[in-house]
């Protein structure tokens, strides 16, 4: 059956790019059509709409040509939706400075936690999550300046730091649990910790943060796919 949606989006529960896009299409009460993806055995729909990457999200927008990339997507979505609750700030040296930070979020923090899967020895493994702590106590000073003592990086409303950041808290605590440290705390990171469990119950967010069983069933997906270095 056809859908009347004019928005149609390609994600999977578990990731946290697909969860950007779900998150400001929820912020900005657009409609859409999710189809979801299955990343084992991907769809001819994902590999002739995202051929470069072949990878989630993807968003079509009224027929035209797709859109991939979390950080395009959202930013597009926010350009062409820009009255009901902007994400990105008007100003440009502040809009350049979120984009800093999203890219340290997604070149510099993400990828140590598939690092930390793929490292085989315990020796290794401490090392990347002595880093990882080090990298959330600098992402803790970032959000002290860019919140100036109010509730998100946006300031009082969840902005875009808050949904790049924001949608990865599910696999944080995922991978706090698994490998038993602690990456968001009272004691290192104190008003992350307060950001994350309000972040972790907007309105917006909730019914797209993935619980621990989506979370665990990925990650085996990923154990099969993309296995653990060899010692
Ligand atoms: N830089 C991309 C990353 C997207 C991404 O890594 N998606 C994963 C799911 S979490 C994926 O589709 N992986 C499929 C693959 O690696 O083949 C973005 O921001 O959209």
């Amino acid at each position: 059956m056809g859908s009347s949606c004019e928005i149609k989006f390609i994600g999977t529960d578990a990731s946290p790019f697909a969860n950007r896009v779900q998150f400001v299409l929820n912020l900005k009460s657009i409609e859409y059509e999710y189809i979801v993806e299955n990343l084992a055995c991907k769809s001819e729909l994902l590999l002739t709409s995202n051929p470069v990457y072949q990878k989630v999200p993807v968003l079509i927008h009224a027929n035209k040509p797709p859109l991939s990339e979390s950080l395009i997507i959202i930013e597009y979505l926010d350009e062409m939706y820009p009255d009901v609750h902007p994400i990105l700030p008007s100003d440009p040296l502040d809009r350049a400075n979120n984009r800093f930070w999203a890219a340290y979020i997604d070149n510099m923090f993400i990828p140590l936690f598939e690092e930390l899967r793929k490292t085989p020895d315990k020796e290794g493994k401490e090392a990347i999550k002595k880093q990882i702590i080090e990298r959330t106590q600098l992402l803790e000073e970032v959000f002290v300046k860019f919140s100036k003592g109010k509730a998100y990086f946006g300031g009082d409303n969840v902005g875009y730091l808050d949904v790049v950041f924001g949608c990865f808290l599910g696999w944080v605590r995922f991978v706090e649990r698994h490998n038993e440290f602690k990456i968001i705390d009272e004691a290192g990171t104190p008003k992350l910790l307060e950001w994350a469990n309000r972040i972790w119950s907007h309105e917006a967010l909730k019914d797209v943060i993935p619980g621990s069983e989506t979370l665990m069933d990925f990650y085996m997906m990923l154990q099969v796919h993309k296995p653990a270095r060899a010692i």
